[in-house]
């Protein structure tokens, strides 16, 4: 009896460690939004109150576990014991819904208030990957959303096929993309960083491989970023992309990619015009390195099977070849 309490103990302790380890995955306790900052104050209040009636029950169990039952005397008074009941049972409970319901009111009326002068950003849930578009820039890029630091954004959140849900811990709450129906997420980022997102909606077989970043930036550098991305990639530099580019074109993958300023027009896939300075692959599930991206051109299903990517066989001078080609794209 004894060892099996230790053993219950030990558990619950490395339990709770392995939920401390805030390094793996991103935290709503580490806001780096306001929107963000509004939601994990809801939530502190929540743990601070839940904590404290848990601390109070808990409390009056362990003092009525040593008091034990009353010996003799007379029958306890059965008001004291109803005004126990109302206020600890009606009036306290009553007061912290009150409480966290007013939060709760305030918190969302907060987090959907449009503000003056944002930046548009279109999102479009697809199976499994994020289109990602600037519609007032021209820009189209994939599983990856710059964003400045400061400046009010909204996210425009659309699907074409089943509902998927954008979350950024850090940055906001969950919002769905439901087919035929068009959600804005606002928020307005406090920090640069990259900040790690993910879908929260079951959606299919790769729905775990659904993931983007958001990265964060200074105004500054996000303008610079926005001006690159404005004008096509200057075409391929050196002979070996050169020869990428026309073993693109001619095999299926301009059918399914866009590359802006050539003739891949393909809107099955991600668009792929920066995709050679993307920081991640195949909706942050590798890292953009040659090895990997070799890798996924040749045989995507090995590595997020079942997606929508068939494997695509190449001799390996002309997969060198694509591998430079698609790296010169940024
Ligand atoms: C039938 C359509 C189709 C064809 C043909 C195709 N792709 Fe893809 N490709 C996709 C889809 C869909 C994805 C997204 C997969 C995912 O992440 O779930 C993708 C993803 C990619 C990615 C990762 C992009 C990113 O940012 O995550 C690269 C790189 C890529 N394809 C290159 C190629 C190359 C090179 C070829 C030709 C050799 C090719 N594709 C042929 C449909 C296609
Ligand atoms: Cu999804």
């Amino acid at each position: 009896m004894r060892r099996r309490l230790w053993f219950g103990l030990v558990v619950v302790l490395l339990l709770a460690l392995v939920a401390c380890s805030t390094k793996q995955s991103p935290a709503i306790t580490d806001p780096k939004s306001t929107e963000a900052h509004t939601i994990s104050g809801t939530w502190w209040l929540m743990c601070g109150l839940a904590s404290a009636v848990y601390l109070v029950v808990g409390g009056l169990i362990v003092v009525a576990l040593f008091r034990g039952r009353r010996k003799g005397g007379p029958t306890p008074f059965r008001i004291r014991d109803n005004t126990f009941i109302v206020v600890g049972g009606l009036i306290i409970p009553a007061a912290i819904l009150l409480v966290l319901g007013a939060q709760v009111v305030h918190a969302s009326n907060n987090l959907r208030q449009p503000e003056k002068n944002p930046l548009h950003i279109e999102v479009v849930g697809k199976r499994w990957w994020w289109a990602v578009s600037y519609p007032d820039q021209g820009i189209t890029t994939a599983n990856e959303v710059h964003i400045p630091v400061g400046r009010p954004i909204e996210i425009g959140l659309d699907s074409d096929n089943v509902i998927h849900s954008f979350w950024v811990p850090q940055l906001g709450g969950k919002v769905d993309l439901i087919p035929g129906q068009h959600n804005i997420w606002r928020l307005k980022a406090t920090k640069s960083g990259t900040f790690r997102g993910e879908c929260a909606e079951f959606c299919g077989l790769q729905h775990a491989r659904m993931n983007f970043l958001v990265v964060a930036q200074p105004a500054a550098t996000f303008d610079q970023w926005l001006v690159r991305h404005q004008l096509p990639p200057s075409g391929p530099d050196n002979q070996l992309a050169a020869t990428g580019q026309m073993i693109f074109m001619r095999e299926p993958c301009s059918g399914c990619h866009t590359i802006r300023g050539t003739t891949a027009d393909g809107t099955i896939g991600p668009d792929l015009t920066d995709v050679g300075s993307r920081l991640a692959l195949g909706a942050n599930t590798i890292p953009n390195t040659d090895g990997y991206l070799s890798g996924w051109i040749v045989d995507s299903q090995s590595i997020k099977p079942g997606n929508l990517m068939p494997p695509i066989p190449m001799s390996s001078s002309d997969l060198q070849a694509v591998v430079a080609y698609l790296r010169s794209l940024k």
